[in-house]
């Protein structure tokens, strides 16, 4: 596509601060699913982090992202807040959706988040109309669509592709391939390559390391450069392992059945992004472990308020249910 466009070491740093606050999120999540404190299932990004800070770290607040149903990283990668999101998962009213969404609805328009999604291959449509928009509009901004290797598989890939290849769109496809759709190894489902199906229709595909922050931010610079030149679309496959089950309560639906191996997980453990960039940092003198810690105390801290922050909020107000799902029409 273009050339490359290393990130300072500034950027480097804040890439850092962007994936902790992920991760840190998300194992709070984690812990407060296990106890039962949370309404409804999660889908935590632990361990894919890289992907959507890489991407985001190249978008401005005025381009757009569709995401999934895992998509707490991508909503905090775009710039989403903190608080407003575990307050929506929490379900109360001071949620960025009121709390009538969940952890599967977080959007902020705002900050160009159309949402994330229930429904598997949803977000490219609703990506493909943003492009469109824009294209028509005659504006520089630009589209993403996050997906996951599953979502590939949905027929509307295709359709997405190419009417965004035929009418050159500013879109870019961002396939997150972390191996496995609900309990079911993707190769078994997957005939040939997916970055495949996008070089049919004349889009440009980068496959990247998606545990790699570097790799997926240079990849992410160019086919967001080329889509927002006019180029049309960009295709990028970002390789990376979901660490956590398909959701938190996931022994529940397989009951003692398994559809991985430990050690698999463990192995990919030892390619966790925020580690590699911390050694990447810390090697190249960057800065040292112990600004790193600093970092990583003071999102610690802006965790504990979100939480503290959805705790003390009101639940979500009933009343709201009949104006968002009948807009304005009561039965
Ligand atoms: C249209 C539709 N079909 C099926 C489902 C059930 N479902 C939820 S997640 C999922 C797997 C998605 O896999 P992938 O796109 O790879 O995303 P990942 O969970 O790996 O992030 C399925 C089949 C759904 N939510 N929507």
């Amino acid at each position: 596509m273009t050339d490359q466009h290393e990130p300072s070491n500034e950027q480097l740093l804040s890439l850092f601060e962007r994936m902790t606050l992920i991760r840190l999120m998300e194992e709070r999540l984690r812990a407060d699913a296990a106890a039962g404190r949370l309404p409804g299932a999660v889908h935590l990004y632990i361990g894919q982090e890289a992907v959507a800070v890489g991407v985001c770290a190249n978008l401005r607040d005025t381009d757009w992202i569709t995401s999934t149903h895992r998509g707490h990283g991508h909503f905090l990668a775009k710039g989403g807040d903190p608080k407003a999101m575990m307050a929506e998962i929490w379900g109360k009213r001071t949620g960025i959706c009121k709390g009538m969404g969940g952890s599967m609805h977080v959007a902020d328009l705002s900050k160009g988040i159309l949402g994330a999604n229930g429904i598997v291959g949803g977000g490219f449509a609703i990506a493909t109309g943003a492009a469109l928009a824009i294209s028509l509009l005659g504006n520089d901004r630009v589209a993403v669509a996050f997906f996951g290797d599953g979502a590939a598989n949905q027929g509307v890939f295709m359709e997405c592709l190419n009417v965004s290849s035929l009418w050159q769109l500013p879109l870019v496809f961002v396939c997150e391939y972390n191996h496995f759709c609900e309990f079911t190894p993707t190769a078994t489902v997957t005939s040939g390559d997916i970055v495949d199906r996008a070089r049919a229709f004349k889009i440009p595909c980068e496959v990247v390391d998606g545990n790699n922050v570097v790799a997926v931010f240079n990849a992410a610079a160019s086919a967001i450069t080329w889509a927002r030149s006019g180029k049309g679309p960009a295709f990028i496959e970002a390789r990376t392992y979901r660490i956590q089950g398909h959701l938190e309560s996931e022994d529940l639906f397989l009951a003692g059945g398994k559809y991985r191996e430990k050690q698999e997980v463990e192995e990919w453990r030892k390619l966790d992004p925020i580690a590699r960039l911390a050694n990447f940092l810390v090697s190249q003198g960057a800065c040292t472990t112990s600004q790193l810690d600093g970092i990583t105390s003071k999102i610690a801290g802006v965790v504990e308020d979100a939480v503290k922050f959805a705790e003390a909020s009101e639940p979500a107000d009933p009343e709201l249910t009949f104006e968002v799902m009948f807009a304005g029409q009561r039965p």
